[in-house]
């Protein structure tokens, strides 16, 4: 008999998480670095539970390790969409202490802080193959993204069957391309966004609402 209440409990368990709308899912945020990431993940915070995640920075690879900010619940249609953001660390195929010399740091610094970065990026393609539900990928819609690294981890992505939403950041700048993007990507969405300015949140949110629940 005990066994048996045992075995009904876990299948009710499982059933309730199964279907349970409050259970969050862990959106992770990829993208090359300085693409908005950060900045991104700070407005969704805000905009749903008041507080940030973490530093936004003109510095190349700030967020060196990933950030979580856990039940950020978007309403939506009278719906509540609740998701985990990490916020990871720009993925490059080089990260070169020399670029923080640049900044104006010092030497053993700016050693440190690539190792770090490097690292960085290592745990957020581990998240992404092993942790993560979904994916938002903020692009620089000033940039190129014609890279083997946008290639590369979209590729990833589609092959683990992951939902992925494409933004294109940045479109508050006179030399913003939203379509050169949807080009690169044609087999996704592809919306564009100030996460600076805050210019067309409501449409993120409606698409992470459909994309993420
Ligand atoms: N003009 C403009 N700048 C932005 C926008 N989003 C982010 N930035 C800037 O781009 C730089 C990198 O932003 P950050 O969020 O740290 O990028 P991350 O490396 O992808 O996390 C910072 O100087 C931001 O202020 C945007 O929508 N428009
Ligand atoms: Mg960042």
């Amino acid at each position: 008999m005990g066994l048996l209440n045992g075995l009904k409990d876990s299948v009710t368990r499982v059933t309730e998480r199964l279907f349970s709308a409050s259970e969050p899912k862990r959106i992770g945020i990829y993208g090359p670095p300085n693409a908005g990431k950060t900045t991104l993940a700070n407005r969704i915070a805000r905009d749903w539970t008041g507080d940030a995640i973490g530093p936004e920075s003109h510095i190349p690879h700030e967020t060196r390790r990933a950030r979580r900010k856990e039940n950020v619940d978007i309403e939506r249609n009278g719906k509540t969409v609740s998701i985990d953001i990490v916020d990871t660390p720009g993925v490059t195929t080089k990260v070169d202490y020399k670029e923080f010399l640049e900044h104006d740091m010092e030497k053993d610094d700016a050693v440190r802080r690539s190792r770090e970065a490097t690292e960085g990026v290592a745990e957020a393609m581990h998240w992404l193959r092993e942790d993560v539900e979904g994916v938002i990928y903020v692009l620089d819609s000033t940039e190129d993204p014609f890279t083997q690294v946008n290639t590369m981890l979209i590729g990833i992505i589609e092959s683990q069957e992951l939902p992925v939403l494409i933004l294109a950041n940045k479109i508050d700048c006179e030399d913003s391309n939203i379509q050169r993007i949807s080009n690169a990507f044609p087999q996704h969405e592809t919306i564009p966004l100030s996460a600076l300015e805050g210019d067309n949140m409501d449409e993120v949110y409606d698409k992470i609402a459909e994309y993420f629940a």
